[in-house]
């Protein structure tokens, strides 16, 4: 089973994470994961602390001359900002109750009040340092191993933001491949060039409100094999899996796979994708003639593309902020205001990336299993050659 877990304060010294389950003898290299930790850090709209750090990978066990061993991978991303912090964040007591730069004043939006009562804190700061999206960063560089992975069986992971506030793109009939290629051109991560300047306006208006923005960005998985996850039972579904990883992505409050919420609008006539004869072999030979299920029929993959939209709602760090309560006082104010993102669209999309990559990776060693990448290359082989002579000697290769 492949897992990782992170640990990390956003203004602490550093990011860990420790991830497992990644076979012996996969090529990896620090740039490898560098290029997807700096997708992460871009995009129009993100706050100053993107211009302090400049986040890189430092692997600490689990590779080896430039392949993984198969025991547990550690990572580590230093915290430039720490310098800034390391009287505030040290771990050395300061005395009972304590605290410097203490945050009383709760955003809506953000854990800050509930974290506090759950965790029986007075400063939201013992909160939100945790709560904060530079935790992400971790989980993009597990993720960018996960890709490796999944680059050797030719699976491809690519986002694009379809909406960013109010501005709506249109999605092209065909996406271009590799998707990242063209998305990363621009400074929003959109496609529709029209679209893309009106979001970029859209965010320097936020900025002058002191307001911040929210959007959807559009997860694009290609080249699976059909069979990744399972129908019988609930948590092994890999639609389920997904959707999950998905909402554990800081603001994300809303997950569509295919057609999604317009899908229950349709008549049944209209929501499925009929089977045709023609695909490859990694599809059995068959085809749909269309990918409304978004590449998942029953929990398992079709090998028709996999297709997620993920919303995510604006930033609750306002530069004007909502009314609260202080901690301190108990009297009404204003919530306090952090610098932040006036929006983390772009940035979410590569991080979504990362954990459908994440998952897939699970869903992967699941079917395919293995030690090592040999192992797991001769079973996959194995299986895709079963389902294409299967098939295709069934029904003769042709419609
Ligand atoms: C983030 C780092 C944070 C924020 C953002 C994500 O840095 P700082 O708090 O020092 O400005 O820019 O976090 C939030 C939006 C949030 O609400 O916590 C990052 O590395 O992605």
């Amino acid at each position: 089973m492949i897992r990782f877990t992170t640990a990390g304060e956003s203004h602490g010294q550093a990011l860990v994470a420790i991830l497992e389950g990644i076979p012996a003898g996969l090529q990896i290299t620090a740039e490898d994961v560098n290029s997807e930790l700096r997708r992460r850090m871009s995009g129009y709209g993100r706050g100053a602390r993107m211009n302090i750090e400049s986040d890189a990978v430092e692997f600490l066990a689990g590779i080896r001359a430039g392949e993984t061993l198969g025991s547990p991978i550690a990572l580590l991303v230093r915290n430039l900002d720490w310098e800034n912090w390391s009287a505030i964040m040290a771990p050395e007591p300061l005395g009972r109750g304590t605290r410097k730069r203490k945050v009383t004043r709760p955003r809506p939006g953000h854990a800050d009040l509930v974290g506090v009562l759950k965790y029986d804190r007075s400063d939201a700061r013992d909160i939100l340092e945790r709560a904060s999206a530079r935790e992400t960063a971790a989980r993009v560089a597990c993720g960018a191993v996960c890709r490796r992975l999944l680059a050797e069986f030719g699976i491809e992971i690519g986002s694009h933001v379809v909406q960013l506030g109010t501005v709506v793109a249109t999605r092209p009939g065909q996406l271009p491949t590799p998707l990242n290629a063209a998305a990363d051109q621009s400074a929003v991560r959109c496609l529709d060039d029209a679209a893309a300047q009106l979001m970029v306006a859209g965010i320097d208006a936020a900025i002058r409100d002191k307001d911040t923005l929210g959007g959807v960005a559009e997860v694009v998985l290609r080249g699976l094999v059909v069979g990744l996850g399972s129908h019988v039972s609930w948590d092994r579904k890999l639609d389920g899996r997904l959707a999950g990883a998905m909402m554990s992505i800081p603001a994300v409050k809303g997950v569509e796979i295919g057609l999604g919420f317009e899908g229950a609008g349709r008549s049944g006539s209209r929501a499925h994708d009929e089977i045709a004869w023609g695909g490859n072999a990694r599809t059995g030979g068959f085809v749909r003639k269309s990918n409304r299920a978004g590449g998942l029929e029953g929990g398992i993959s079709t090998g028709e593309p996999v297709v997620l939209r993920l919303a995510m709602k604006p930033i609750s760090t306002l530069r004007r902020p909502l009314g609260t309560v202080n901690l301190t006082t108990g009297k009404a104010g204003r919530a306090q205001s952090e610098r932040s993102d006036v929006t983390a669209v772009p940035a979410m999309g590569v991080i979504a990336e990362a954990m459908a990559a994440l998952v897939l990776a699970q869903a992967m060693v699941e079917k395919f299993g293995g030690d090592s990448l040999s192992e797991m290359r001769s079973n996959y082989d194995a299986y895709v050659q079963g389902l294409g002579a299967r098939w295709s000697a069934a029904h003769g290769g042709g419609e």
